[in-house]
């Protein structure tokens, strides 16, 4: 510790009790740097390249001290001299680097490749603005750009770059690196790609910008808004700016480290991580080819190399895009997807697996499949589902590619990081080693009749909700009831995840407390969620939220026993907030439609119950917990598949029969409502729900509902089983660690060297 104060001192060039935080921030971060290039071990072997659109890495600072076994040395020098740890952080921004869980899981593997001491690297692009930052006005999302780049920027900007060709002009593509260092682990690295030429002086009102302008706006936003032409084009401008330049530095790397090509397989292996990056096939077949490789052995050569994850059977997410789009931005690359395709072609008389569509639509998940070793799934559920309906035609041609590997979540900023005071409980009764060992936490089940154990855990998630109140208050400047039940739905606003079943399930509560029918417990419904710009259903969601709330704060009557919270901007750090302070985990997706999920593993692990359906990973969370400790509801997944097959849902039906129902979906146009809301947004929002109801709100309503006041009702009169139940959920956390999951990807496709 003196030394450290020692150092700390040296770099701030003066007593730290008259540094700004700034100037300590700035100090830590050449300590880190310093600490994380120690690090660094030599590459022998094959090493990963993990190539993904999204990296949501959230803040650094802590983590990366945690990892380094600096974090409570940093934390007892500073509170010597007055400073807090917590105000230290709000100095960093959140880095805008991804949207939701896809982003989310590609930083949670980068820190179990490290922590496991895998030679493992990201590939990814330095968006300079991100995803937007989310605003409420008048009860409506609206967007503004994230300026999150600036003096505390963690990437390194080097003098590596790569010349990319995009529409027939070159650019340069300039590598900037994040170190990425494990827990007790080594340094590894996420290589972001940028042009020098991007100008965030280009963006007009909100977060418009002329989108033709490319040398100027490639990097600026992720998942620009691709609802014309121009917007469509520059995704594909940026995925193969991002698949370029990274098959350059693979290819590089890989013949500095003594690779002659024709064995690139035991130098690398690349992670396609959906369908953003797969351009990297077509891109890598061809710089092989251009270096004198014949074109069937670079096809081998790729296809053993690259592997494939698919996170979604929602068709509109899956890539196609129109053959004169890649004619126009990449015409390079469509002489090797012809080929690719007549290859295909040749080899089986399927047309529905081909790679380009009678439609002259280009199917990248086709091309994945194809010409990749492996395609996975990210739970075993939707494993099943690829395999037995969306994909099953590429199952029967190659059952030897398909695997699951069931997502997880680095417990170093899920349960280290975000819950202090719960890690050193648990440290306290079963000692350090599910910090580096998930399945150790198995060993709480020999404190589920601890009385004094149970009352220790109770008192810490009341800490943790008192907390999140406090920071609500003085964020949001909103005020919450910490001894209510904390509810909680937080992920990107869709559909399929429902949140409008929530918003039902919130009005039929509203009636029913203005009956007199009081739930077990007063209840806090918070959201956190932001809906894609041209996601006009989604918008209408939220605002629908946003109004019911008001119009509860205002009924005193009702707000006694019921408040909805919805969080602006929600973000990495704000879910660090949210996840530890939550009773009961919302998890409420149309069954078949999670992929996996993985907010769902965090708030178990955090000591939540889950209130879900057998959708995703919850499928495997009821598994390990068994169905005492969790609340299931709804139908499955294979009566939901045979309602689409049929195609004959109804929701109208539904309406009419069900008079709890009708009240709820009414009164989103009632007066309550309109005094508040937007007519057009509500009204498109009913009509939506009563006319198409596409992800079948309806047919799970009364099941949700019956659930849900179950859970209120058991948390109101046994709050102590409650905690036994949340410690059993704790217990068998272990297998949702990504420490797990990566040493599976590890041994069933990757074969890394160390
Ligand atoms: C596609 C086409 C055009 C524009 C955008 C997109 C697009 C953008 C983002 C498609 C998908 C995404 C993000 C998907 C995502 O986050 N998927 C989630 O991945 C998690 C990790 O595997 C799973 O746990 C979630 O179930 C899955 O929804």
């Amino acid at each position: 510790m003196a030394e450290l104060e020692t150092t700390l001192t040296e770099l701030c060039k003066k007593d730290l009790n008259m540094c700004t935080y700034e100037e300590i921030y700035t100090a830590l971060l050449h300590l880190v740097e310093a600490e994380s290039a120690k690090r660094v071990v030599p590459v022998s072997g094959r090493k990963l390249y993990y190539i993904s659109a999204e990296f949501l890495i959230g803040k650094l600072l802590s983590n990366n001290l945690i990892n380094l076994g600096l974090y409570d040395q940093v934390k007892s020098c500073l509170e010597a001299h007055g400073k807090s740890m917590a105000e230290l952080e709000e100095i960093e921004p959140e880095p805008s680097l991804g949207n939701g869980g896809l982003g989310r899981l590609a930083a949670c593997f980068l820190d179990s490749v490290a922590t496991l001491n895998l030679p493992g690297d990201g590939i990814g692009l330095r968006y300079h603005c991100g995803l937007f930052h989310q605003n409420f006005t008048s009860l409506l999302q609206d967007e503004t750009p994230d300026y999150w780049l600036g003096s505390h920027d963690w990437a390194e900007k080097t003098d590596t770059s790569y010349t990319v060709s995009l529409a027939g002009k070159d650019y340069t593509a300039r590598l900037y690196r994040i170190a990425v260092t494990g827990y007790e682990g080594r340094t590894n690295y996420l290589n972001l790609f940028d042009l020098d030429s991007v100008d965030s002086s280009c963006i007009e009102e909100g977060i418009s910008f002329d989108k033709s302008d490319i040398a100027r706006n490639l990097t600026l936003f992720l998942y620009p808004d691709d609802s014309d032409d121009a917007g469509r084009l520059l995704r594909i401008y940026q995925q193969y700016l991002m698949v370029s330049a990274g098959a350059q530095m693979i290819l590089e790397e890989c013949t500095q480290r003594g690779s002659n090509l024709h064995d690139l397989y035991d130098y690398a292996a690349v992670q396609i991580n959906d369908t953003h990056p797969s351009m990297v096939i077509p891109e890598l077949i061809r710089l092989l080819c251009a270096k004198g490789i014949a074109f069937e052995e670079a096809v081998e050569i790729v296809t053993k190399v690259c592997a494939y994850t698919n996170h979604t059977i929602l068709a509109e997410a899956l890539e196609k895009w129109p053959r004169h789009y890649l004619n126009k931005v990449v015409p390079q690359l469509m002489p090797v997807i012809e080929k690719l395709d007549a290859l295909v072609r040749s080899k089986t008389a399927d047309k529905s697996t081909a790679i380009i569509d009678d439609n002259d639509l280009v199917h990248m998940a086709h091309m994945d499949i194809h010409f990749t070793h492996s395609t996975n799934g990210v739970a075993a559920l939707h494993t099943e589902i690829l395999k037995g309906s969306e994909l099953n035609h590429f199952y029967r041609l190659y059952p030897e590619k398909f695997n699951n590997k069931t997502n997880g979540i680095t417990f170093r900023r899920w349960l280290l990081k975000c819950n202090p005071e719960l890690t050193a409980f648990i440290e306290s009764l079963i000692g350090p080693g599910f910090k580096k060992d998930a399945s150790d936490l198995e060993k709480l089940a020999a404190f589920t009749e601890d009385e004094n154990v149970l009352r220790r855990l109770a008192a810490i998630k009341q800490d943790n909700k008192k907390a999140l109140a406090h920071w609500l208050k003085s964020t949001q400047n909103i005020t919450v009831n910490p001894d209510s039940l904390f509810a909680i739905q937080s992920k990107r606003l869709h559909e399929y995840k429902r949140q409008q079943l929530n918003l039902l399930y919130l009005i039929h509560q509203y009636f029913e407390i203005k009956a007199g029918h009081l739930p077990g417990t007063p209840l806090t419904a918070v959201f956190g969620a932001k809906a894609a710009p041209a996601y006009t259903i989604a918008k209408d969601i939220i605002h629908a939220l946003l109004v019911l709330s008001a119009v509860i704060a205002d009924d005193p009557e009702v707000s006694k026993w019921l408040q909805i919270v919805f969080i602006e901007n929600y973000n990495v750090t704000a879910a660090e907030k949210m996840i530890p302070a939550c009773d009961l985990s919302e998890q409420i997706s149309l069954a078949s439609k999670e992929a996996s999920g993985t907010g769902n593993m965090k708030f178990m692990l955090n000591g939540a119950l889950t209130l879900g359906t057998m959708d995703g990973a919850n499928v495997e969370i009821a598994e390990a917990v068994g169905q005492e400790n969790i609340y299931i509801f709804g139908e499955s997944s294979a009566q939901v598949i045979r309602r689409y097959r049929h195609g004959d849902y109804c929701a109208r039906e539904w309406y009419d029969i069900d008079s709890n129902i009708r009240r709820a979906v009414n009164f989103l146009t009632g007066s309550e409502m309109l005094a508040r809301g937007s007519r057009d947004h509500l009204g498109r929002l009913q009509n939506e729900l009563i006319q198409k109801d596409w992800f079948q709100t309806l047919p799970d309503f009364n099941a949700y509902l019956v659930r849900k006041s179950q859970a209120l009702a058991d948390y109101a009169l046994n709050p102590l089983d409650w905690t036994r139940r949340a410690l059993v959920n704790i217990s068998k956390a272990g297998f949702f660690s990504s420490d797990r999951t990566i040493a599976e990807y590890n041994n069933d496709i990757w074969h890394l060297g160390i």
